[in-house]
């Protein structure tokens, strides 16, 4: 099988560096042009997504897509999401306010996907630079405000986006989740 992946999140949350950590070929940086009511007038705008790929054996493999950051962006966001199997929400624990961050993309992901639900892992990165934060922050904010696009629980990882091993982490949970969605249908009709 193989799944596309989207990572979304605040610019610095990791989002790149995550993809460089897990992908299997070299991280394509896409520069994509993109204009805008100003842009017409002066320059054009570039706007950076990353693409990779995370094999995962028995030829199932992630295609894993970094969305740019800037929410004025939509029109990639809108066709990101809308051809993904699973998100990632990439937080950084050190911004000001990292539960507004997740309250925004929450919001943004909730109209994009207009219904529909699919596996979520929140990702929590640059957590050595706010020793004084605590992790439990986010499971409280989810237990209180749940994702209405998750299909199941929403676990919390500790990353740090630079580590292959906290990386691919975040990337086994979602493909077990993604997994249980593809064979639990047809479980569940093989029963019935
Ligand atoms: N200290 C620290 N730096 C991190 C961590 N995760 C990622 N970074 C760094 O944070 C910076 C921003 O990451 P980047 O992938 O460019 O963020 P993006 O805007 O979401 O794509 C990079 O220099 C990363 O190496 C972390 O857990 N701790
Ligand atoms: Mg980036």
């Amino acid at each position: 099988m193989e799944w596309s992946i989207l990572f979304m999140g605040p610019v610095g949350a990791g989002k790149t560096e995550a993809i460089r950590s897990l992908s299997d070929i070299e991280v394509v940086d896409t520069d994509v042009a993109a204009t805008d009511e100003t842009a017409l007038l002066k320059e054009k705008t570039t706007v950076s997504m990353d693409v990779g790929v995370l094999n995962l054996g028995g030829g199932d493999r992630l295609r894993l897509y970094g969305a740019p950051g800037q929410g004025r962006f939509d029109f990639m966001w809108e066709i990101l999401v809308e051809h993904t199997k699973g998100l990632v929400i990439m937080l950084n624990h050190a911004n000001p306010d990292p539960l507004q961050d997740i309250a925004f993309y929450a919001g943004r992901l909730k109209g994009m996907l207009a219904g529909r639900t699919l596996p979520v892992v929140v990702g929590v990165t640059h957590t050595d630079e706010r020793t004084d934060r605590s992790m439990t922050l986010y499971l409280e904010y989810l237990k209180q405000h749940p994702l209405p696009f998750a299909s199941g629980k929403v676990p919390v990882f500790r990353v740090d986006a630079r580590q292959r091993h906290d990386a691919s982490a975040l990337m086994m949970a979602l493909a077990a989740m993604l997994e249980m969605n593809e064979r639990l249908p047809q479980t569940v009709h093989g029963v019935a």
